[in-house]
């Protein structure tokens, strides 16, 4: 008896631990693993760019990275003209992280990296601007809904932490929860998101990497989620 009651109540503390012990850096540790990638094989394969010619997988400080080499054009309307998107996987709610290097010009405030999210199709979709700047278009959680992107993110212009000034790597990771709208993108300081917001218009999609016009190059980069 004594046994029994000491057995039942091991396991209810497992359950409990299982419940409440978050995984560090990991704000969704209940959403399982999708797929990690760190392109030691050479391979970016099933990663779709919208132009093939400006990505690739390099050496880089003795690890293989995947590399968007030219920055892109600028399309009909105003958004992020460079990407490669996930194909395997549409997710609802996700957790994508990964590291990223900017190349551009330290002298050039607006520089970024972006990671795409809830990506439908080349005008629908979200992405985080990284940048060495915070204003009206810079450092953002940003809308493509077939039109021009809107600043969706609730950080006022020039109030929010813009990190990718220099030549050196980022941690990122963004979090969204599709089922209440809530979205949270870190750079480097994983316990404070840099940017929220709480927006339900697309609901799904793939994630993806790049940039708005500038080059630059990621790895180790994780996704964890539900596939819809
Ligand atoms: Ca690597």
């Amino acid at each position: 008896m004594k046994n029994k009651l000491l057995i039942s109540l091991s396991f209810l503390l497992l359950l409990g631990l299982a419940a409440r012990i978050p995984i560090s850096g990991q704000d969704r540790p209940d959403l399982p693993l999708i797929r990690e990638w760190d392109f030691e094989d050479g391979s970016a394969a099933g990663w779709r760019p919208n132009d093939p010619s400006h990505w690739r997988v390099v050496t880089s400080g003795g690890t293989k990275v995947y590399e968007l080499a030219m920055p892109g054009d600028q399309g009909k309307i105003r958004a992020p003209t460079s990407w490669s998107v996930w194909s395997g996987d549409d997710v609802t709610s996700f957790e994508f992280s990964g590291r990223m290097k900017c190349y551009t010009d330290t002298a050039v405030p607006g520089r970024d990296m972006c990671v795409f999210f809830h990506y439908q199709d080349p005008t629908h979709f979200y992405y985080v601007h990284f940048s060495g700047e915070s204003a009206d278009v810079h450092n953002i959680i940003g809308l493509v809904n077939g039109a021009d992107r809107v600043k969706i993110n609730l950080e006022p212009a020039a109030t929010s932490a813009a990190r990718l000034k220099d030549l050196e790597w980022h941690v990122f990771k963004v979090v969204c929860d599709a089922r209440t709208g809530e979205i949270r993108a870190y750079i480097d300081d994983m316990e404070t998101p840099a940017l929220t917001a709480h927006d339900r218009t697309l609901g799904h999609g793939l994630v993806g990497i790049g940039a708005f016009d500038d080059t630059g190059c990621f790895d180790d980069l994780r996704l964890r989620g539900l596939s819809r």
